[in-house]
């Protein structure tokens, strides 16, 4: 059994962490709900196996005796409690971006590289949403054919921009279906309802958005290949839960659709759903609520023997975020048995 502290409770991603412990029967010896933001700790309380837990305001005294933070604030919030944390004593799995690409920090999907994990000094850093479900698809083509390039077009939710962005497109739609103005957006930068927007986070030098940097750094690391080439278009899609995505991959060795299908079918949080016949294939509204990575549309490149094309979809809170937060933790647990020091 693990003393666990969720830091975020009451966000998207933190409500979806509560339920994964319960619905996964994780051991919790104690459990304890933290918030940064004075004003949600006074208002809210958890539910969590059918007892009510008071949110408590987020210090360094609220660590002790805590061995597992799953934290889910934003970066800048990461920064400043997840150090204190791992001194404390706690092992934390941080779903911001705060420690990402610190060499020191590990990235981690459990079914690409769980063997990661040992060598943690307090921190394991869980990825962005949309790169979760990518490379969770192409490890397996990566163990048997080596992936040199990846092109992908993402279609994103917008529960990716939190409560405020789901909110944006529901006031949004309702004004679309009643013919009237809606107030100027806050969260994205255009109209979200009836549109698609090539735009996710702030646009960097280079031209490509913080989103699309994201997607080429965090996937060399994953996959611990510097050598993949992932050029990514990140695009705000008015959906409200589950990542979806275009993907077409060169492979070192040219793998045929049938032998990609197999690989799929036989990989850990990956299920195949591909049968055109049927119009049968990953939709992002049917992903919802699930934790694996749906893959379908699997076919050649017609022009390139070493290229196979494929639609990739997946909940963006869940395996995007809280349920790979949940297996590391559960890798945690396998790697700590209870009592041990970390
Ligand atoms: C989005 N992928 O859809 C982002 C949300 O670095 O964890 C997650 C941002 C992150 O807007």
């Amino acid at each position: 059994m693990k003393n666990v502290a969720v830091v975020g409770a009451t966000g998207a991603v933190g409500a979806r962490m509560v339920r994964l412990l319960e619905e996964r029967s994780f051991p919790v010896g104690s459990i304890k709900f933290l918030a940064s933001d004075r004003g949600a700790s006074e208002r809210r309380v958890v539910r969590f196996k059918g007892e009510e837990f008071p949110v408590e305001p987020v210090s360094d005294s609220a660590f002790e005796g805590v061995e597992i933070v799953l934290s889910s604030t934003p970066a800048s919030v990461s920064r400043q409690w997840s150090p204190r944390a791992a001194q404390a004593g706690a092992v934390v799995v941080d779903n911001s971006s705060a420690f990402r690409m610190d060499p020191e920090v590990p990235l981690v999907v459990p079914e690409v590289n769980a063997h990661d994990i040992p060598r943690h000094q307090g921190i394991i850093a869980n990825p962005n949403c949309s790169t979760i479900q990518m490379v969770v698809a192409l490890k397996p083509l990566h163990d048997a054919a080596r992936v040199r390039r990846v092109i992908v077009s993402t279609y994103q939710s917008v529960s990716g921009a939190g409560q405020t962005g789901l909110s944006e497109l529901e006031e949004q739609l309702e004004a679309l279906v009643q013919k009237r103005d809606w107030p100027a957006p806050s969260k994205f930068a255009h109209p979200i309802a009836g549109n698609c927007l090539p735009q996710i986070d702030v646009f960097l030098p280079d031209g490509y958005t913080k989103e699309e940097r994201k997607m080429i750094d965090e996937t060399c690391k994953i996959m611990g290949d510097p050598a993949i080439e992932v050029v990514p278009t990140c695009v705000r899609v008015p959906v409200p839960y589950s990542h979806s995505e275009s993907i077409l991959v060169e492979t070192e060795r040219p793998l045929c659709p049938e032998e990609a299908r197999a690989l799929w079918s036989a990989a850990p949080g990956v299920t195949v759903l591909d049968d055109p016949d049927r119009n049968a294939y990953p939709l992002a509204a049917d992903a919802e609520g699930h934790d694996d990575v749906f893959v379908g549309r699997i076919r050649r490149d017609p022009f390139r023997p070493n290229a196979l094309l494929f639609w990739c979809v997946s909940d963006n809170l869940r395996k995007g975020a809280a349920t790979n937060a949940v297996q590391i933790a559960e890798e945690l647990v396998k790697l700590q048995p209870a009592g041990s020091s970390r």
